[in-house]
């Protein structure tokens, strides 16, 4: 079955939407394989968007992304890395088609409530950053 990594970013876990992004999940049939709640270091944060690190907004993004706690989460399905981009919907709130959760929580493109792995490949790797595989079921 493929997996496929979640964060709910600072925005959101503020808001006090953590369920209900959760439920968007478990919902549309993703299971959750495993999650938890944790505050980033810079240097997570920067290791964990090292490919963004020469874009102008990268700063920002770390910054950002250490505000405050952050859920991560193993999402588990058909299809999970695709099904969870969708919806998550487009990484410019603005542009997110209405009922994804960027629509209907996100602030803007700085604070977009939620990350997904872009490739199952990525996902391989990103799961490994913040899981063991006997925390993940
Ligand atoms: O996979 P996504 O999160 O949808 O998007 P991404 O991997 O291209 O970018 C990672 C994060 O970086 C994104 O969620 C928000 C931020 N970002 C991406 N492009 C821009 C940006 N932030 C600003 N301010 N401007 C951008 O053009």
């Amino acid at each position: 079955m493929e997996r496929t990594l979640s964060i709910i970013k600072p925005d959101a876990v503020a808001k006090g939407v953590i369920g209900k992004i959760l439920d968007r999940f478990e919902s549309n049939g993703l299971k959750i394989a495993a999650t938890k709640k944790i505050q980033l270091t810079r240097s997570d944060a920067e290791a964990f968007y090292a490919i963004h690190a020469e874009r102008p907004f990268f700063n920002d993004l770390v910054d950002f992304m250490i505000s405050g706690p952050v859920v991560v989460s193993v999402l588990e399905g058909e299809k999970a890395m695709a099904k969870n981009r969708e919806l998550m919907g487009a990484t410019n709130p603005k542009e997110a088609e209405a009922g994804t959760i960027r629509a209907d929580f996100a602030e803007n493109i700085d604070a977009n409530a939620v990350h997904g792995s872009d490739s199952v490949e990525n996902a391989a790797i990103e799961i490994a950053f913040f899981f063991s595989e006997r925390e993940i079921s």
